[in-house]
């Protein structure tokens, strides 16, 4: 017994010696303009975001997963959106694993529903959720959507909760893969994700650019204090 605890020990030291602070990947929506409406006729959309943070450890396997909205806001043409209240979500990204970042862009038809949405993804906001691995872990590519949905199953919000968004509402959906290796390769401790958004729901046209930021935390590491 006291050889085993002096070989954790051991190890622990070992691995203090080598091991690099952890990182934390924080996804923060920074700009979204409408560059042109879907709702040609009312000249108004209502917009709302939903995103997330999957983190993967080094053998793939899904590890955590944080969540985060934004909305329900109206948008007129060539408006800048306020996206101060868009509150930022953070994780830790595994040592040799990968974290994946998602974001999709809705037009709300349905205002009480996806209010009622928001309100739940509020509840959850940026809770480290354990995800459900059947979701994750499909051979299929996933789509950021799919992330979302599978990032809001996890924190037990429930699968019905974007369901029904489907192609009448989708304005657009974007995620960036990064691994350890890479986030600690580059220098800038902070990567700025354009994406823009355009296509055709029935007769109108519709564009949308949105800039989201991943930013590189390291986490302090104190010394326990007696
Ligand atoms: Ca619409
Ligand atoms: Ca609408």
């Amino acid at each position: 017994m006291r050889r085993y605890t002096r070989y954790i020990t051991l190890l622990l030291l070992l691995s203090g010696c080598n091991s690099q602070k952890p990182l934390t990947a924080e996804l923060v929506p920074q700009s979204l303009k409408a560059i042109n409406l879907e709702e040609t006729i009312s000249r108004r959309d209502e917009v709302m975001m939903a995103y997330s943070i999957t983190s993967y450890d080094a053998r793939n396997k899904p590890v955590a997963v944080v969540n985060g909205g934004w909305g329900v806001e109206p948008m007129a043409t060539g408006q800048q959106a306020n996206l101060a209240t868009a509150q930022p979500i953070s994780l830790a990204v595994p040592k040799n694993g990968k974290i994946v970042a998602s974001l999709v862009l809705i037009e709300v038809d349905d205002y009480a529903r996806a209010q009622q949405a928001l309100d739940q993804i509020r509840r959850i906001h940026n809770v480290v959720s354990l995800p459900a691995s059947v979701l994750l872990t499909a051979t299929e590519v996933l789509t950021p959507l799919k992330y979302v949905t599978a990032g809001l199953v996890a924190a037990g919000v429930g699968i019905r909760l974007l369901d029904r968004v489907d192609a009448d509402e989708l304005l657009g959906q974007s995620s960036i893969e990064l691994s350890e290796q890479e986030l600690r390769a580059k220098k800038e401790r902070t990567f700025q994700v354009p994406a823009t958004f355009s296509g055709r729901h029935l007769r109108d046209r519709y564009a949308y650019e949105l800039v989201y930021d991943i930013r590189l935390k390291t986490m302090k590491i104190r010394p326990k204090t007696q």
